[in-house]
Order: structure tokens, then sequence, then C-alpha cells
């Protein structure tokens, strides 16, 4: 009896020194072999019915001190696999703090965005009062008012969007010139930016852009000091070295009128396929109040002059950011506006 608790511990010791103590699972196979309800140790409990009363006490001490030193040992190869087990969690999960962070998009304003605040603090910063206006005009305040009558064959250069007869999108913002006069008496300046539509659409034209329409109205206002204002606004926008030119144009509320085209920032003003060979592109409109449109807000033509612009926002910001369609500007594609 003695030598076959001998032999087991033996058996025990050699198995315990061959088993990865690091692999918890391992030692569990090793205690149930063991130490489980059918294992050798508890065979060796379960066989001493078979003793005569005298030998039960002293085989019984060994039987259990070697359960006692069997169960030390597992409990000792348990602790050694738990901590290899934190050690392997450790190892696998550590954070390298001196990596980069994990990237993230930052958002950007809009190019048209940009653009607008620029012409506001241009102009504010000469006096100008800002107005937004409004989308949806009436036929008086988009065409009558200003010395558009029904049959003016110069209503076919915008192509309307009607909402009702007599009301539409505002093809332009120059109405915007005539709620300011009717609630401001001159000297008066100021400029409203906002979005007009028009049915019309190509790679420069869109039906929905936005313009910026800008008025001045004073005793002895003159062309020369419309042209001395937009050329100026021309170089803050493209630089110093920007070429301006008042072509002779038609507008029915303004007398005379020009188109204001800066040289073309593609080819410098040599001729390219952008600008169509001429090495001008238009930006938008001009003149000097038409004395129709001061009748009809009620001021003083014999007293009073003035001059007014408009151009296209959206334009601006094509040749600003050499944007060769239009409708990317209102895409919403993440490619397009990632570049900003
Ligand atoms: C007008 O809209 C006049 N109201 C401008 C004006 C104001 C003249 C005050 C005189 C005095 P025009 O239709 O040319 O003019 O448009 C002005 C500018 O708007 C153009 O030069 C261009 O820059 C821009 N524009 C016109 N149509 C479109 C369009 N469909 N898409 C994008 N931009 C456009």
């Amino acid at each position: 009896m003695h030598s076959q608790i001998t032999e087991l511990e033996n058996a025990f010791k050699e198995e315990l020194s061959q088993t990865d103590t690091s692999d918890g699972s391992a030692i569990e196979i090793l205690r149930l072999k063991y130490l489980g309800k059918k294992g050798l140790v508890t065979d060796l409990l379960k066989g001493m019915g078979q003793l005569s009363a005298e030998e039960k006490p002293t085989f019984g001490k060994l039987v259990n001190d070697l359960k006692v030193s069997v169960q030390t040992a597992i409990e000792t190869a348990q602790e050694i696999a738990k901590k290899a087990a934190l050690a392997r969690s450790l190892e696998s999960g550590k954070i390298d703090i001196s990596l980069p962070g994990e990237g993230y998009h930052k958002g950007s304003t809009h190019p048209l965005y940009d653009i607008r605040e620029e012409v506001i603090d241009f102009f504010y910063g000469m006096g100008f009062k800002v107005d937004l206006g409004r989308d949806i005009e009436t036929d008086w305040y988009n065409f009558e008012a200003l010395n558009t009558p029904k049959d003016h064959p110069s209503r076919d250069m915008q192509d309307t969007f009607y909402l009702a007869e007599g009301v539409m999108l505002r093809t332009h913002t120059s109405g915007t010139q005539i709620h300011y006069m009717e609630n401001h008496k001159p000297p008066l300046r100021m400029v409203a930016l906002g979005h007009v539509f028009r049915v019309d659409s190509d790679a420069t034209h869109a039906p929905m852009f936005q313009q910026c329409e800008g008025l001045v109205v004073d005793e002895n206002i003159s062309f020369a000091q419309l042209k001395g204002t937009l050329s100026l606004f021309a170089k803050k926008l493209f630089g110093e070295n920007i070429k301006t030119r008042f072509r002779p144009s038609f507008f029915p509320f303004t007398e005379p009128s020009a188109e204001l085209d800066v040289s073309c920032v593609f080819c410098g003003g040599a001729g390219c396929r952008r600008c169509k060979g001429t090495g001008w592109m238009e930006i938008g409109g001009c003149g000097s109040v038409d004395p129709a449109v001061f009748a009809n807000v009620g001021i003083d033509s014999e007293k009073y002059t003035g001059f007014a612009f408009g151009f296209g926002l959206d334009r601006i910001a094509m040749l600003r950011h050499h944007i060769p369609e239009i409708s990317l500007l209102t895409s919403n594609d993440q490619r397009f506006l990632g570049q900003f």
C-alpha cells in the first residue's frame, strides 16, 4: 500500500514537471486526473474500505498527506498560470502612447461662404450697409420697378421660375435696390447678397446661384467712382495683377451699362479654352442708375445720381479656385469640398 502511494506521488511529480505551468488548461487536466471525482488520489481513498481497521488510520493519513501535497502543488501551478495569462493579456493589449492618435476629418468652410464673407468685409469696410433681400419677389420688384415692363425684350435675358401669377423666385438681386430705396433716403450705400434662380444650366450657369448687388446714391455720383470701386474690388479678390475691363452692355435699370470683365485667371489674359480665347472673363454687370428707376421710388434724379452693380459669387469662386464645373459647388461631394 505504501509503495502504491509513493508511486503515485512520484508519477504526479513527474507529470507536473512536464506540464507547461503557464497553461491553465493543462494544469486543470492534471488536477482532474489526480483529484477529480474519478481521479487517482480519490480512487486510493475509495479503496480504503477494503483495509482492516488497524491499517485504515495510517493509510488514511498517508493518502490525505498525498492529497494535500498534490492540491498545494496544483494551486501553486494555477497561480503561476494566472500570472502568465495576465502578463500575456497585458502584452497583447499594450497601448503605445507615443503613437499618433486616430485621424479625424476636420471640417472647413464652404468656398462660397468664404467669398461671401470676403465680399461683405470689403464693402462693409467702404461704408456700405449689408442687406439680404428676399428669395421670392413680385413682378414689380424683380422687373417693373427696374424699368423692365411686361413686354420688354430684356425679360428674356433671365428665364424665370414663376410661383404664381406675378410672383417668382427672384432672377437677380437687383430687386433689393428697390426695397432699399423705398425704405432709405439718399445718401445711401448698400450691398445685398443672396440666392437667385433662373432656368439656366451648363458648365458655368446654374439654376440657383448667388449674387451680390451693390447700390450707391448721392449727389455727384459718377461712372468713374463705379469704375474705381469695382477695380479695387477685383484686385482684392484676385490680387494686384488682375486687370479689369468695362465692356459696354445693356441693362434696363442702368444707363450707361457695362459688363465687368477680369483678365482670365487661367491664362493671365493670353487667351485659352476657358476664356474662349478672349483673355477675359465676365463676373458681373453694372452701370449708372437709370432715372426711370429713381422715379419709381420717388428719388429726385435731378439732385441725385447713383451707380449699381451685380455679380455672381459662384463665378468668382470658380475663377478663384479654378473650378471647371459650377454644379460642383452645390454637389455636397466630400471629395470636392475636402480640398478647401
Ligand atoms: C444681372 O443679373 C444684373 N442684375 C446685374 C446688374 C446689377 C447690372 C446692377 C447692372 C446693375 P447678369 O444676368 O449679367 O446681370 O448676371 C450677373 C452675373 O451673375 C453674371 O455676370 C454672372 O457672374 C452671374 N450669373 C448669371 N447667370 C448665372 C448662372 N446661371 N449661374 C451662375 N452665375 C450666373
